[in-house]
């Protein structure tokens, strides 16, 4: 569960990100590509290069998925029920890529926001990616 200052502080942290929402959502996707392979057997349709069109398209709806979610936090289930249909349902990703994205979105926004990612900023966003993986992986069983 998210408390209020969980809550604002991700807010707070979403709001430096801006704009490049789309862009770190790119190169999260890269980094969790290149760190941990395996999470590429979800993608044998895509083409993996660097900066790929069809990475950067997929980091920007990843990234636009989470900018709802940060918007939203008091109903994450069911701002994010679609997207977990899809992930259970359809894609059935392994919950244990959940982390692995969740952990190079953080390296990605650290590397981006040096002086803003103090411990407690890396906490909270930590605790909101874990949220939103609990949402997304809820319907497997
Ligand atoms: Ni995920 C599709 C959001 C984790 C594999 N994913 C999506 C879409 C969004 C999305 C948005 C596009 C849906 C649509 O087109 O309607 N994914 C998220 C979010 C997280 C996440 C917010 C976690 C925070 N997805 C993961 C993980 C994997 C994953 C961990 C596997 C390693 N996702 C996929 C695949 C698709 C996908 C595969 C389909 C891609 C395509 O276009 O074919």
């Amino acid at each position: 569960v998210l408390s209020a200052a969980n809550k604002s502080n991700v807010k707070a942290a979403w709001g430096k990100v801006g704009g490049n929402a789309p862009a770190y959502g790119a190169q999260a996707l890269q980094r969790m590509f290149l760190s941990f392979p395996t999470t590429k057997t979800y993608f044998p349709h895509f083409d993996l290069s660097h900066g790929s069109a069809q990475q950067k398209a997929h980091g920007q709806k990843v990234a636009n998925a989470l900018t709802k979610a940060q918007g939203h936090l008091n109903d994450l289930p069911g701002t994010l029920s679609n997207l977990s249909n899809l992930h259970a349902h359809k894609l059935r990703v392994n919950p244990v890529n959940f982390k692995l994205l969740s952990h190079s979105l953080l390296v990605t926004l650290a590397s981006h926001l040096p002086t803003n990612f103090t411990p407690a900023v890396h906490a909270n966003l930590n605790k909101f990616l874990a949220n939103d993986s609990t949402v997304l992986t809820s319907k497997y069983r």
